[in-house]
């Protein structure tokens, strides 16, 4: 029993404890005080102040600012968008073999520094439980900030015999790297959703074709769901994940800001960790051997990068294959014209949309004009919308609105169903095809270090052949050095243009090896 002191004690503690609770919350009640009311629509454009209008367009409807820095709500309009790319990617990989488990999120010291190495230069990210209640714990815990030191030792365990190979298993969670700079929604979190993927191989061929089976995968994600292009590729020495043997990427472009930002890996990890978890097997000879293995993940930075490629300055805009709306229906109804027979249509289009498996919406809120209904659906980045109006009721028609480049259309109400697939997959295409061209528009070849400083001040995405040296990349990281981060290798694609006999490094002036993507990055 706590004695009278020992009381006063905790009543102070908890006081103080409740104090800043309160700071805490007050501080982030005045910043949202401050914020200018904007009523509809952004207070600033995409090309004036991108980061301001970044944050702006995340918090309209996708996430919400929580009162620890670089961690976010995320609200039902992007969680949506995450578990439509979660079907496709889990069924995927389910066609591979792959089966979904479970591992804990606390990770012993212990075995969180098993593997040395590869924990080493991330020690400072890593988050630790150090009390329960009051007391501290004898042992701290971390918290997981990627699963190989988890789950590797199991894999020792039930990994035996050749028959228990491939060892295909994924999960999907949340993870938490404590960054220190700055945080962005999606971006750079403190805590994020992924999958983790983690096989392990009898043989190296394997586990090649699977690296890159689940980067196809990757690619798809962003080119067929979100309509972000990307470049795969292989990472650097100096980019690789140093646990492992070597790293593939899909790389994507922010043409605003002329940064790169890694979309997903995939890696073969070779026999390191093998080697480090003593995950041998028996073979069909009755021999020892170690396995192969590959780990591969993709997290809801997909989202950010989504968000960043489209959104405009009137807001959000949506791909069709991930807007969990994809379609919104909105009455125009006019003096005394026939406003229920407007309803019920709006009403009956948005069914019979939905019958024919496409997301639909009727909006019938009546304390709200269609214009602020337009702009509305607008910020939240709906792919399309339909109006109903009196004139439409009588000529059997509606009309759909494009959100992606404004194109307005009457179709007959007869061939809705078909009509309106057709304008989604026009959507969904046009949007990939205008974001590669921005990005191609962006992309510079250089031969020559002046070159390449010049396109690096004018924000491009650098192609440039390269001696492939560590020693190299580090020296023109020292040398790009600067404010907005330094520049380096994004990756090296798999589809490399031709590299004429003779072409020099643009950095070393060393016979170049491979052509490599440049730029300053996420
Ligand atoms: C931060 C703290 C501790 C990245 C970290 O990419 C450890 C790490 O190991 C860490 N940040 N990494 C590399 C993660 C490698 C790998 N893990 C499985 C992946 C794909 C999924």
């Amino acid at each position: 029993m706590a004695g009278p002191s020992e009381k006063k004690e905790k009543v102070k503690k908890e006081k103080v404890v409740k104090e800043k609770v309160a700071k805490a919350s007050s501080s982030g009640q005045k910043k949202k005080d401050v914020k200018k009311e904007t009523g509809l629509g952004l207070s600033v454009k995409k090309d004036e102040n991108f980061g301001d209008w970044y944050s702006e367009v995340c918090k309209q409807d996708m996430i919400e600012y929580y009162d620890i820095s670089g961690c976010y709500i995320l609200r039902p309009w992007s969680m949506a968008i995450w578990e439509i790319m979660q079907i496709f990617f889990d069924a995927e990989i389910k066609k591979m073999k792959v089966k979904n488990c479970y591992f804990p999120l606390f990770v012993s010291p212990a075995v969180l520094e098993k593997e040395k190495d590869h924990i080493e230069g991330f020690a400072p990210e890593v988050a630790w439980v150090t009390k329960s209640g009051k007391s501290d714990l004898e042992i701290p815990i971390a918290i997981r900030p990627t699963s190989e030191t988890v789950m590797y030792p199991y894999y020792s365990k039930w990994i035996r015999g050749h028959r228990d190979l491939p060892l295909k298993l994924n999960q999907w969670c949340n993870v938490v790297r404590w960054e220190f700079s700055n945080p962005t929604p999606f971006i750079r979190s403190r805590e994020f959703l992924w999958q983790e993927g983690h096989t392990a191989f009898a043989t190296k061929a394997e586990a090649d074709e699977e690296v890159l089976q689940i980067l196809e995968l990757y690619r798809r994600i962003y080119e067929e769901y979100l309509a972000v292009p990307v470049v795969k590729g292989m990472k650097s020495e100096n980019e690789k994940f140093a646990g492992g043997l070597y790293t593939t990427s899909v790389e994507a472009f922010i043409p605003n800001t002329g940064r790169g930002v890694q979309g997903a890996t995939s890696h073969c990890l070779g026999q390191n960790f093998a080697k480090m978890f003593e995950i041998n097997y028996e073979n069909e000879k009755a021999e020892t051997a170690m396995v192969w293995q590959n780990s591969w993940a993709y997290s809801t930075r997909t989202i950010g990068v989504m968000i960043m490629t489209h959104g405009d300055d009137k807001g959000l805009v949506l791909p069709p294959k991930v807007a969990s709306v994809q379609v919104v229906v909105i009455p125009v109804p006019y003096k005394d014209a026939n406003t229920q027979g407007i309803y019920d249509a709006c009403t009956a289009t948005a069914s019979a949309l939905c019958e024919a498996g496409i997301r639909a919406e009727e909006d019938l809120r009546d304390n709200y004009s269609p214009g602020w209904k337009y702009s509305d659906w607008e910020m939240k980045g709906v792919p399309l919308r339909i109006e109903i109006g009196p004139r439409d009721l009588e000529n059997d028609q509606v009309r759909t609105v494009r959100r992606d480049n404004g194109v307005k259309e009457d179709i007959p109400r007869g061939s809705l169903v078909e009509n309106v697939k057709e304008l989604l997959e026009k959507i969904q295409q046009n949007m990939y095809e205008v974001a590669k061209q921005k990005r191609e528009a962006c992309v510079q070849e250089v031969k020559t270090w002046d070159e390449f400083i010049k396109a690096l001040n004018e924000k491009k995405l650098i192609l440039a052949p390269w001696c492939d040296e560590e020693e190299v990349e580090r020296d023109v990281k020292a040398r790009t050095k600067g404010e907005t981060g330094a520049a380096k290798t994004l990756c090296s694609p798999f589809d490399q243009p031709e590299l004429p006999e003779g072409t020099l490094c643009f950095a070393s002036g060393k016979p170049a090896k491979k052509w490599t993507y440049w730029g300053r990055s996420y």
